[in-house]
């Protein structure tokens, strides 16, 4: 067997975190640093969800990293919501310009990620069996990138093809003159729902809950926009780094109740035309808040469903009643709900007929069976903790993660977790992540780890661990922050409802960027205020 690679930093994963973590160790510490990364190329969740409609929520111009004023004048983007196969082509771009890739090892999925604390050293393990050791581990493995596949009975004897969305082929999957069945109305399904029914001779969607949905209205980028966009990149990057969502609009301060009914009316009327997450981020500074002001948006939606939709029925089973607005993460869509009144489209209501089983010949619910051809999995993931969990991490004294996290995650910052010394992960549960513009939350959590092992150099420190005390602390703080919006009562994938028997728990940090910055921040300037930190 080879000898172990030795490194100072080992790195997980190449999509966003990964490539520029690499890019921060590697090139301003002059440490020896490797990505391992499961996939044949960079992108990480850009890299897997290729699916049809694939498309990013938040606006080009401020999902991109920020650390390159260069870069920022240098890339044009196409249009107004970038494309997945454009944003892949960014993060090539970006490794190559940053010269990356000859530091990222492919196709080198870690299955074992063991703590050993005499040597102070960790020791991963890849599927092919390679062996690495470092000083330190950076998980950038994602927050959405472990597949949640229903466990239905019977998928193996479907006879057609079948697809999870997050794992889709890189060839073209050709719908045309097929029955296609899709389960799940999230995100992704929204998003894919409208561009498989133009293609596919019918199209079944398998709705378990209902979504509220806002148009994006993408339109392509005029070179007017995007020179604007350069002129004031500087002052964009700085308001969403200030952000509590890590997004370039301007805090709004209004309640639902301060303006009249008709007032409201025009104003998510207006954000409805205008698209996108600015219809939530800039209306009502309490809808997820407050039930009554979130039930004005949410009656708005619905109202817009039933104005769309030409069949009351389909109408009345797209309107969710069962959640706030807002507290499953909000898609965003392309034609979704007209896609209803085509012909070739029915929508088939699971909660009341659940699915049973996977045929041969389809899907079969209490209800009856649909014959399909082709099968597509809408279904998500196991958010956030899955991808940490499926690489075996075990700490001091052979703790598992998996056991230190039975009753859901603890971590202190979202950054270590008590027990697992010199082991970071980028956008972790306890930190804003997901509530946020990935990007900004990225480059954030990256400068402060790089900071951090600058910090441990300088000083002659050897091993960084935060203590139990500040981690019981900041779960407490976290979950507090939580129990104080609506978020907590819908049944999403943030608090791990979509998998069965995840412990239920609020996990990302409901405080805002800005705040969890200064905490941050705060915390290294105390010389690293609730870790121990020793040589
Ligand atoms: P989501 O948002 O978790 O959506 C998954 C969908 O699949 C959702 O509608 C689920 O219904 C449905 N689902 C999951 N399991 C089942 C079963 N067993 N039967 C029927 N329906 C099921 O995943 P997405 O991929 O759409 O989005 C993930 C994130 O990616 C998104 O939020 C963005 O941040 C990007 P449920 O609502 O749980 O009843």
């Amino acid at each position: 067997m080879d000898a172990p690679v030795e490194l100072d930093v080992a790195i997980i994963g190449a999509g966003f975190s990964g490539l520029y973590a690499l890019h921060r160790v590697r090139d301003d510490l002059g440490l020896k640093t490797r990505v391992f990364e499961a996939a044949q190329g960079v992108g990480g969740t850009w890299y897997w969800n290729r699916y049809p409609g694939a498309r990013c929520d938040s606006e080009s111009y401020y999902y991109s990293y920020s650390f390159s004023e260069e870069l920022d004048q240098d890339w044009v983007w196409s249009s107004r919501y970038p494309e997945q196969a454009e944003i892949l082509t960014y993060l090539e771009h970006v490794a190559e310009r940053f010269d990356l890739a000859k530091d990222i090892q492919f196709n080198s999925r870690i299955t074992s990620t063991h703590y050993d604390d005499s040597a102070n050293r960790w020791r991963l393990t890849t599927d092919s069996g390679q062996q690495i050791v470092a000083r330190y581990v950076i998980s950038a493995v994602g927050c959405l990138s472990t597949r949640n596949v229903p466990d239905f009975k019977g998928l193996d004897q479907f006879a057609g093809d079948w697809y999870h969305t997050g794992a889709w082929p890189h060839e073209k999957v050709d719908f045309t003159g097929k029955r296609v069945g899709l389960i799940g109305t999230g995100s992704t399904g929204i998003q894919a729902t409208p561009v498989i029914a133009q293609e596919a001779d019918h199209l079944t969607v398998f709705q378990r809950t209902p979504n509220f949905t806002v148009p994006a209205r993408n339109e392509p980028l005029s070179e007017q926009a995007s020179r604007e966009i350069k002129e004031n990149y500087r002052q964009i990057r700085d308001t969403c780094k200030a952000s509590a969502g890590g997004f370039p609009f301007e805090p709004i301060e209004r309640l639902a109740s301060d303006v009249s009914e008709s007032e409201r009316e025009k104003i998510y009327s207006d954000l409805w035309e205008l698209g996108g997450f600015r219809f939530l981020a800039q209306s009502f500074a309490d809808l997820v808040i407050d039930e009554a002001a979130n039930e004005t948006a949410a009656s708005f939606i619905r109202e817009k469903i039933a104005q769309i939709v030409n069949d009351p029925n389909i109408a009345k089973l797209l309107m969710p009643t069962d959640h706030p607005y807002g507290t499953k993460r909000p898609p965003i869509d392309t034609n979704y709900y007209d896609t209803f009144n085509r012909d070739n489209v029915d929508l088939v209501n699971v909660r009341e007929a659940p699915i049973i089983e996977i045929t041969k010949n389809g899907v079969k619910t209490t209800a009856g069976e649909y014959e399909l051809d082709t099968l597509v999995f809408a279904t998500g993931f196991d958010a956030m903790t899955g991808p940490l969990l499926a690489m075996d991490i075990r700490g001091k004294d052979d703790l598992m993660l998996k056991d230190a996290w039975e009753a859901g995650p603890r971590t202190y910052l979202g950054l270590q977790v008590a027990g697992f010394p010199n082991f970071f992960t980028v956008t972790g549960p306890g930190s804003p992540s997901v509530l946020t513009n990935m990007p900004v939350s990225i480059e954030q959590h990256v400068e402060w780890i790089t900071d951090c092992i600058a910090y441990m150099q300088s000083h002659g420190l050897s091993r960084i661990e935060a203590t139990d005390d500040a981690q019981e602390e900041w779960v407490r703080y976290v979950a507090e922050q939580a129990e104080l919006t609506l978020y907590p009562k819908a049944n999403s994938w943030y608090v791990g409802a979509n998998v069965p028997g995840k412990t239920r728990v609020f996990m990302p940090f409901v405080g805002g960027l800005d705040i969890y910055r200064e905490h941050c921040d705060e915390v290294a300037k105390d010389g690293y205020r609730g870790f121990a930190l020793s040589n």
